[in-house]
């Protein structure tokens, strides 16, 4: 049983005594026998071979896909434009769905969908190869073809996984806008991509109440001209208006439509999709991504990265607006006739166990999380996972920031149980797939480091001059194309080639990250570079103040970000939630700047730190530290579109004035 009850012994209660052990001992966690002997891959020679030929290597992974037709040639590199498996034909959908339904996985639970207020759903992949092929004919029959662009905003329902597969059947491009986003970043977004049709929702459930999504859609494609038709799915039956001639109903659709949508035979390097990138200054930028290379990417990583067998019940939390959802939800799973469990909810409705509560009804083997979520389960404590039933799990990934060890820690011992491997997954909309990673039967792991490039990636660090560091800290880059990898930046070629191949001569890609090389080859990653401070002349990442502050047992969560600083150049600004039952005062704030002194030194002392509830964050859980920069800084504030709660901000604001 789940809840919290005072009543009722738990027999599944957790030791929390080792939780410190495990920390101080800076340990190293090798797989255990018993897993290494089931996994997928058990020892580093793929690593080798992928080395010695990567073409070789990939186009073996690609071959774990169905192709209508194979390609001439694996790879023409005219850096920064990558064309992998030219000449091949294929099918995302087909890939999902036609595949497995002529065999044993045709009654196989595709998607297990919960919704927030309890209700569910289980799509096998005949059911789902149903749903899409009549959605697909119902796009047709909107005169949507090959090659034009469809917005998707909707809940996390199933319709959602339905909408983008039916695009990839008759090879409309897709674009799935969160559905949280409001109704000006979703004007932008289909204003870019010139989006003819949009499929949304009557609304969603999110902390108990109704989102109003359609509300957000009337008022966005007011200023949208290429939209034509909006296809509204009935999820909550709340009352909204429809445009007669334009808005149509998703079911009534349906109802008419067809048994069988042919496939599209689609090339190797025609668009699966754009996705927009969140966080950033400026117009929205348009992640391409084509469908040979980016389904070999996807396939492959999630299948070894998640050592992905056919019974585990697959449990990626992200939403599908984020590219985890795209890539780990949708198509890397699916091409895998895996089991994959979806939520429309937030973790704390009705309680604070939601997430523990769906493991241990669907019996989820294998979770996939983001820190900034494990941060606050860790603040909430450990008296919600204690209560559940969590033995079914037997992998755990994390994905979106670095993971501090603290946080590391406490997600293997308190949900893992200490048995479970935990994949630190570092990539990026614009990588399409998993590029640095555990193998989970065959990496040594290190709280707080991604480990390795995965087989058949080349990822460095470099200096300012674009030299490789071996050991020490610096730029990462990729510097080999990889099949997966985004094609462009949509509508703007220019962009493209500048934000990613301009800094070291046309060939590298530039992640925008920083991270530091280990003596081992273990890649410790820092976070983004605009967020790396000069402090009196020294470099210091966000993230390590940041993990230096969380490791303080009165610390659920901290930003840190630069505040322009006359003598220093730049000083440092913390700011700082802490668990629940702390208080804030100026003793808290003494130990902590005394903490980050011990930790890393000195140089790194907050000059300043704010106690508050809640930091500016995305829909995916980044925190937003240019918004924390002008907070601090008394500038206006930059975009704030993509802010998952735009309270927090302007909370801080009052309150950093205050304090001034
Ligand atoms: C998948 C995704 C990409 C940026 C990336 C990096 C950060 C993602 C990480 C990580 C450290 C990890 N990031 N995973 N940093 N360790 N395991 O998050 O895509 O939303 O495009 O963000 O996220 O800074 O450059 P996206």
């Amino acid at each position: 049983m789940c809840p919290p009850n005072k009543k009722e012994k738990s027999p599944k209660k957790v030791s929390h005594a080792s939780f410190a052990a495990l920390l101080e001992e800076n340990r190293i966690f090798k797989p255990t026998p018993a897993f290494r002997a089931q996994a997928h891959i058990k020892s580093e020679e793929i690593y080798r071979q992928a080395n010695k030929d990567p073409l070789k290597f990939w186009e073996t992974q690609a071959k774990a896909l169905a192709w209508f037709k194979t390609w001439k040639k694996t790879l023409i590199w005219k850096p920064p434009f990558a064309q992998w498996f030219v000449g091949g034909k294929l099918n995302a959908s087909y890939n999902c769905l036609d595949r497995h339904i002529v065999g044993s996985n045709r009654n196989k639970a595709a998607l297990i969908w919960e919704g927030e207020p309890g209700d569910s759903r289980t799509l096998t992949y005949f059911d789902l190869y149903r749903e899409v092929n009549q959605l697909a004919n119902a796009m047709k029959s909107l005169r949507i073809k090959k090659g034009d662009r469809v917005a998707i905003y909707l809940p996390l329902i199933p319709e959602a996984v339905i909408c983008m597969l039916a695009c990839a059947r008759i090879g409309a491009v897709h674009t799935v806008v969160f559905g949280g986003f409001s109704a000006d970043a979703l004007k932008d977004r289909i204003n870019d991509a010139s989006a003819q049709l949009l499929i949304t929702a009557d609304g969603g459930y999110r902390r108990g109440t109704v989102v109003a999504l359609k509300a957000a859609v009337d008022d966005a494609i007011k200023q949208c001209p290429t939209i034509k038709n909006v296809i509204v799915v009935k999820r909550t039956g709340k009352d909204m208006a429809m445009q007669p001639g334009r808005d149509l109903w998703y079911h009534e659709l349906m109802a008419k439509a067809a048994a069988f949508c042919e496939p599209e035979k689609m090339d190797a390097e025609d668009l699966l999709f754009i996705l927009y990138t969140s966080g950033t200054t400026g117009k929205p930028k348009g992640i391409i991504h084509t469908t040979g290379g980016y389904m070999t990417g996807v396939t492959f990583t999630t299948k070894y990265v998640f050592d992905l067998k056919p019974e585990d019940i697959f449990w990626c939390t992200a939403d599908v607006g984020w590219v985890t959802g795209h890539s780990y939800i949708t198509y890397g799973p699916l091409a895998n006739a895996a089991t994959v469990v979806i939520y429309e909810g937030t973790p704390d409705w009705p309680k604070r166990d939601r997430f523990w509560k769906i493991i241990e009804k669907y019996g989820v083997t294998i979770f996939y999380t983001a820190p900034t979520a494990i941060r606050t389960f860790m603040k909430w404590g450990t008296q919600w996972p204690d209560q559940c039933d969590l033995t079914s799990l037997r992998l755990l990934g994390s994905v979106g920031e670095p993971i501090n060890p603290e946080a590391w820690i406490w997600y293997y011992h308190t949900i893992g149980r200490d048995r479970c491997p935990i994949v630190d997954t570092w990539w990026q909309t614009e990588t399409g797939s998993i590029l640095i990673s555990p193998l989970p039967g065959v990496s040594a792991l290190k709280p707080g480091s991604a480990t390795k490039p995965l087989p058949g990636i080349e990822a460095k660090v470099v200096n300012e001059e674009g030299r490789e560091i071996t050991v020490g800290g610096g730029y990462l880059v990729l510097t080999r194309p990889w099949p997966s990898m985004l094609r462009g930046i949509y509508g703007d070629p220019e962009r493209f080639q500048k934000t990613y191949f301009a800094k070291w001569g046309g060939q590298i890609y530039f992640t925008g990250d920083g991270a530091k090389k280990d003596k081992d080859g273990y890649f410790w990653l820092l976070g983004r570079v605009d967020d790396i401070m000069l402090v009196a002349g020294h470099n210091i990442s966000t993230m390590e103040v940041e993990s230096s502050l969380v490791d303080h047992p009165a610390v659920a969560e901290a930003a840190v970000v630069g505040i322009a600083d006359e003598i220093k150049g730049q000083a440092i600004g913390a700011f700082v939630t802490l668990k629940e039952g702390q208080k804030p005062d100026k003793t808290v704030e003494e130990v902590l700047k005394d903490h980050v002194v011990h930790k890393i030194g000195p140089i790194a002392r907050p000059q300043k730190i704010i106690f508050t509830h809640d930091l500016p964050k995305t829909r995916s859980g980044k925190i937003m530290r240019r918004l924390l920069r002008d907070v601090a800084e008394g500038r206006a504030l930059g975009d704030v579109t993509t802010l998952a709660d735009a309270s927090v901000v302007e909370a801080l604001k009052e309150k950093y004035g205050e304090e001034e």
